[in-house]
């Protein structure tokens, strides 16, 4: 029986903080003997795809940069054709892959994923970008699967409660998971872990 390869999209705002928490969680999906591969998007470019390949997490044919000449969403919800053709050969070419990623281009609060695409999917959020941002109901936030609230360390820089984020983003939320993260050091990597093995490996980390 063919393997089934899980996908998860990791989309959110520009400069949030999605390639930085790929190359975190690479490494460690890799020590847990999960096989995976990644398809990011870009605008008119190949940037986050060189940078990943540039890190040499993975080996350069199992990062995929898609150009996608228009405005991020589109590629990810209204007409994924794109994404859908990088994973089918990503697929093809590596029979034992377990899992995808698919990073959106950086986009805005509105951004969510066509579930014809991905399984799943994760929207991070800056908290440069102030701790009301829970409360505008932003559907990519709403709706994700997981928020990560990553860089955590600038709170006290940019005068964000990290307090007042997590008591809004709860309550808007209705309970679905939110994880805390620091990228540069790997804080809150271990939720976010969590959440990839039960939703879409369905087996613990070891
Ligand atoms: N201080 C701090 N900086 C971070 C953290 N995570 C990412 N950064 C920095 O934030 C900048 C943007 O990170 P990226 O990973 O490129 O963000 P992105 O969401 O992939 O950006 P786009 O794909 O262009 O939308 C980089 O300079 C990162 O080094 C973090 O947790 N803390
Ligand atoms: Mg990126």
């Amino acid at each position: 029986m063919k393997k089934s390869v899980a996908r998860l999209g990791v989309g959110g705002p520009v400069g949030s903080g999605k390639t930085a928490l790929l190359e975190r969680l690479l490494p460690l999906l890799m020590q847990q003997g999960i096989e995976v591969a990644v398809v990011t998007n870009d605008l008119l470019t190949q940037e986050d795809a060189d940078r990943l390949k540039r890190q040499g997490v993975l080996p350069a044919n199992r990062i995929v940069g898609v150009e996608t000449g228009s405005c991020p969403h589109t590629a990810i919800r209204e007409d994924p054709t794109m994404n859908l053709l990088a994973i089918r050969n990503l697929e093809r070419a590596f029979p034992e892959l377990d899992l995808v990623f698919v990073e959106s281009g950086g986009d805005n609060l509105a951004s969510t994923f066509s579930y014809d695409l991905i399984d799943a999917y994760i929207f991070v959020l800056d908290v440069g970008a102030g701790d009301d941002i829970p409360r505008k109901n932003g559907p990519g936030f709403m709706q994700a699967d997981l928020v990560v609230i990553n860089k955590i360390d600038i709170a006290p820089y940019v005068g964000a409660d990290l307090n007042i984020i997590d008591r809004d983003a709860t309550e808007r939320r209705k309970g679905k998971p939110i994880a805390y993260t620091n990228c540069k050091t790997g804080e809150g990597l271990d939720r976010v872990m969590q959440f990839i093995f039960d939703k879409l490996l369905f087996q613990s980390v070891r």
